[in-house]
Formats: C-alpha cells, structure tokens, sequence
C-alpha cells in the first residue's frame, strides 16, 4: 500500500474518494498524521471533559477554548504548519491529563480507552498517527456518519471563535461539542442513533450562526446595503481575508490616520456592509476574489496581507509574498509570521505596518463596485416591497445559493446557473460561493437587486431568518411550501454545518454541488435522499427548470 494519509473531509478530495498521499488542498501527509494526532488528543480531552460535567464540575475556559481552536484548525485550509499542530496535540494531551487528574480528585473513573491512556511523546507521533486516524473505524456508514458528525462540530467551532473574539461564549455549545465527540467515540451508537445525533449538531449550528450573529451585529451594528469599491487607491496597503471581524476592527485601529489603507478579501468583503466599519475612511474596499484565487491576486497586491482564517491557498515556491503573509487564530502557514493575542485578546499589527510603508501600492485587478449588506434586518426593512413585487407577480422565486466558492472548472456551473436565473426570481447569497456571479450586474427587480449578498457563510443565518420572516408574512404552514429553493455550493466543514444546520430546521429538496460529499457512504446517502430529499446538480438548463419552475 502506497498509502501515506487519508482525508475526505472536503469536496476536493482526489479522485472525489479521498486524500491518500498529499492533499489537494496542498496538506502534507505529515501535516495530516499531525492533525490526527490532535483529533486523538482532542477525543481523549473530550472523554475526561463529558464526565465532569455529567458531575457538573466546571470545565475551565481554557479547556473549552482549546477544543474549539483545534476543530477549527483541522478545517480544510486552515493551518499547515506541522510544528505548530504537533505543539497543539501536546497540549491536548497534557490538557488531557489534568482533566483526568480533576475526575480522580472527584472520585470520577474515566474509562480506559486509547485516547485516555495514550503516553507516547511527539517522537512516536507519526508512528502512532497511523492507527489514530478517519480510517480506524471499519464499519463504512458508521465512520460516514461519526465523520460527518465531526465536520459538523467543526463548522461551528469556527463560528464559535469567531463569537468568542467579540466575548461571546455559549457554554452550553461547548458542552454539547464535548459530549458528542465522547460519544462518538466511546459508545456504541447505530445507525439512527447517529442520524439523530447529526440533526442535533444541525441545530447547534444554527444556535451558532445565531450567536455569531448577535456577536456581530452588537458589535459593529447592523449591515446596511451598500456599494463596495473594487478598484485600488495610490496609498501603501494592507490586504485581510478570512472571516474574523475583530481583527479587522483591530488592525483599522491601529492604521487610523497613518497613510495606509486596508482592503478586505475574499470573505472579509462582507464587513464592508457594518456601520461601525463605515466609520473607517481608510477602510477604502475590497480587492480580489475568492480564496482559491489568491496566488495571482495576493502578488499583485504588493502589500501585507492578514490571514485572519482559512482558507489559505499554500503560496508556490517561488512566490514573493510568502515574506508579506501573516497569520493569526487558528490559521498557520510555515514561514509566515503568526501574531498571537495578549491575554486581553490585543494584537500588535506593527509588522505590517512598518512592512506596508516599504510595499508598493496594489496594481489594479477590477474596478467599480458590488452590492452586498442584504442581511436579513436589511431585507426585512425592505419589507413592503419584497412583499408588493411577490404579490404583483414581479418577484416569484428565491434561489438560495449560499456555501463556498472553489477552483474546480466545474464550478463554473455556478456563473451559468446565475445567469440563467429569470428574471422574477432574487437570488439570496452568503458565503464566497457569490464570487462566482457577484460582479456579472444581473441587475435589478424594481428598486430589489437581483442578488442579495447576505454576507459570509455564517451569515446563511440571515438567509434562513429571511425564510422565516417569509414564512410568517405569506401565512405558509411549512418552510417547505415557500418559494424559496436552495442550490448551496460547498466546499469545506463550514458548509457543511451550514447544511446539516438546514436540515436541522425540516428544510427539504436542498440541491449541493458540485457533488455530493465522498464522506457519505452509499448507505447514508440513500438515508438523506430518502429523508430530505437531498439533491445534487445536473445540467444548468435542466436545473432551472426543475428547480424555478
Ligand atoms: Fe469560503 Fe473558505 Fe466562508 Fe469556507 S473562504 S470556503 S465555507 O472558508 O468559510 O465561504
Ligand atoms: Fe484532501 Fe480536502 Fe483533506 Fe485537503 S482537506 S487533504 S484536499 S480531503
């Protein structure tokens, strides 16, 4: 066997079945036997943790924070920087121990698993990877479902660091994160048990979006329509992709009044739409497009550029901004400067700045602007007239098409769906999937655009309060008798939560491409068809019919 890793957790798995000797996404096979490792050390923590709270002993912060951060580092394109991976098992390890020290001082036994009783230091990691990793569980539709159930608890991790920077803390979903993965992995679930454990990930998924949401908008105020430049200006600037608004807030802080302006990339486009981050004069656009497209556009950018999360394209080799990358969170690449946060949650910018000054401004890629800001407060503002244009017949359709964006020639599916949409239906988006149409000018349905940019993945929670104010307002007994279809695009964990958050709700017909994830075995992928009539994508001309008609 020529098999040196295995990981099938997002839709650009090789060969659509799995990862087996370096990843797509750029993972090294030593990378992923790291991140196994951590996931080990992570399910041992979680064993230890689920049976202090059944004592209800408190479980400390830092415990909390640390599972979080480690779902979140395993999401694809997160991090690829092994030493700081194997750094992160180590602690959950020694986490581990602590935490089984604390059940013994309570007379609590935590039973004597693998995970719990695992000894070997960082020099036996690789060796031990091989035993610890998706594959360790034979049974197919069991590892398929615990699998999914995982992506699942990812996605919202990530929501929940984000909810967390802003002081936002669900305890309540930590604690259900915990005690799923102890569940997974010591009892015996079957199939049904897990099916029904998969909907509960559905909802705190939702619950996640949902306090994400609230961190936000408490925070910056609520997104306003507006019209975001694509062009460049002449001054020296820094560049931020991902999804953490903090960061953002922090480093427009730092950069007041100083001759540098900042744009946003990617899914930081959306943070443009806050009132708070209006205040900012040198906050002067967006640049760029989705993530996979950074290569070209990260050269061209010629100054410093914060990685806030994923997803980070591995730079070529001979790439000239590896020097101007930097990290911070969860993300990490090897080489590039990862700024950490004091114990207050402050981050000192100050490398790029200086670093900006001596960088050429960016080179042009676009100009003009786009539309985005149409989260569900703004289009309930909108109200009457969302409702006059459904009643006049103008507006007959909502096509939900939120998710990721990625580099399969296949997704171009996504540009054609989007311009063959009729004219009578708006097209509700979140996530970097828009990038794909966002700056086509599909024009407008009365004073409505045609697309509504709800604004990044999580925000697929406005889109979902949109459905239900929807709901409410046309007097629909069921969310599944609205004219609203959902063609989600999706890529890595967050999608996925975002889907199993929808199925959560009862939402069925869901449509997800470019294909369905390899993660499902044969036998859960009937399951879902059977269940919620979950769908794939076709041929376009054939999809609008079926799903606009
Ligand atoms: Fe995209 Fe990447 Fe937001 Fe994902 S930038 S693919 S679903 O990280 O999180 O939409
Ligand atoms: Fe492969 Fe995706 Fe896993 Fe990367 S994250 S190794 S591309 S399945």
């Amino acid at each position: 066997m020529n098999e040196k890793m295995f990981c099938f957790q997002c839709q650009e798995t090789a060969k659509g079945t799995g990862c087996t000797l370096k990843g797509v996404c750029g993972k090294e096979a030593t990378t992923s036997a790291m991140m196994d490792m951590l996931l080990f050390s992570v399910r041992g923590l979680c064993i230890a943790t689920s049976m202090l709270r059944e004592k209800e002993i408190e479980i400390p912060e830092e415990v909390d924070r640390f599972v979080i951060d480690a779902l979140f580092t395993t999401i694809t394109n997160a991090n690829f920087d092994e030493q700081t991976i194997q750094h992160k098992a180590e602690k959950g390890f020694r986490l581990r121990d602590s935490m089984i020290k604390e059940a013994t001082k309570h007379g609590v036994k935590v039973p004597g698993f693998d995970e719990t009783m695992y000894s070997g230091k960082s020099d036996d990691f690789y060796k031990k990877s091989v035993d610890v990793g998706v594959l360790r569980e034979e049974r197919e539709d069991i590892r398929s479902l615990k699998e999914l159930i995982m992506y699942g608890l990812k996605g919202i991790s990530a929501y929940l660091d984000h909810a967390l920077n802003l002081g936002f803390k669900s305890r309540e979903s930590c604690a259900f994160i915990q005690n799923t993965i102890a569940a997974i992995t010591v009892k015996d679930l079957d199939m049904t048990q897990l099916i029904m454990l998969v909907l509960e990930t559905g909802s705190y998924g939702f619950k996640s979006m949902e306090l994400l949401d609230e961190a936000n908008t408490k925070t910056f105020g609520y997104p306003e329509a507006s019209y975001v430049n694509i062009g460049t200006m002449k001054r020296h600037a820094i560049l931020v992709s991902g999804h953490d608004l903090k960061d953002l807030e922090m480093l427009l802080e730092q950069t007041k009044g100083i001759g540098i302006d900042v744009y946003t990339h990617g899914e930081m486009l959306p943070a443009n739409a806050y009132p708070l981050f209006k205040k900012y004069p040198h906050l002067v656009g967006n640049y760029g497009n989705a993530w996979w497209r950074q290569k070209e556009e990260f050269e061209k950018f010629n100054g410093p550029i914060l990685m806030t999360t994923n997803c980070i394209v591995p730079p070529p080799p001979k790439a000239n901004y590896v020097k101007r990358m930097f990290t911070t969170n969860s993300a990490g690449y090897p080489g590039c400067k990862h700024i950490e946060a004091d114990e207050k949650g402050w981050k000192d910018f100050s490398d790029l700045i200086r670093l900006a000054y001596i960088c050429e401004p960016p080179e042009p890629i676009d100009e003009g602007t786009v539309t985005i800001g149409f989260a569900h407060h703004q289009i309930i503002k909108l109200g009457d007239e969302v409702l006059k244009a459904i009643k006049s017949g103008k507006i007959r359709k909502f096509v939900v098409m939120a998710g990721c964006d990625g580099r399969m020639k296949d997704r171009e599916y996504y540009t054609e769906f989007a311009k063959a949409v009729p004219d009578d239906v708006v097209i509700l988006t979140a996530g970097c999937a828009k990038y794909r149409y966002n700056k086509l000018n599909l024009g407008m349905i009365g004073d409505i655009p045609k697309v509504l940019d709800a604004g990044q993945c999580n925000d697929t929670y406005s889109l979902i309060m949109t459905a239900l104010w929807l709901k409410q307002k046309l007097g629909a007994d069921d969310i599944n008798d609205l004219p609203v279809v959902f063609n989600i695009a999706w890529y890595e964990q967050k999608a996925v939560i975002v889907l199993l958050a929808l199925l959560s709700l009862g939402i069925k017909n869901i449509h997800i491409g470019p294909t369905l994830p390899a993660f499902l075995s044969p036998n859960v992928r009937k399951v879902l068809v059977e269940k919620f009539n979950l769908g794939t994508i076709n041929k376009v001309d054939d999809d609008i019919k079926e799903m606009l008609a």
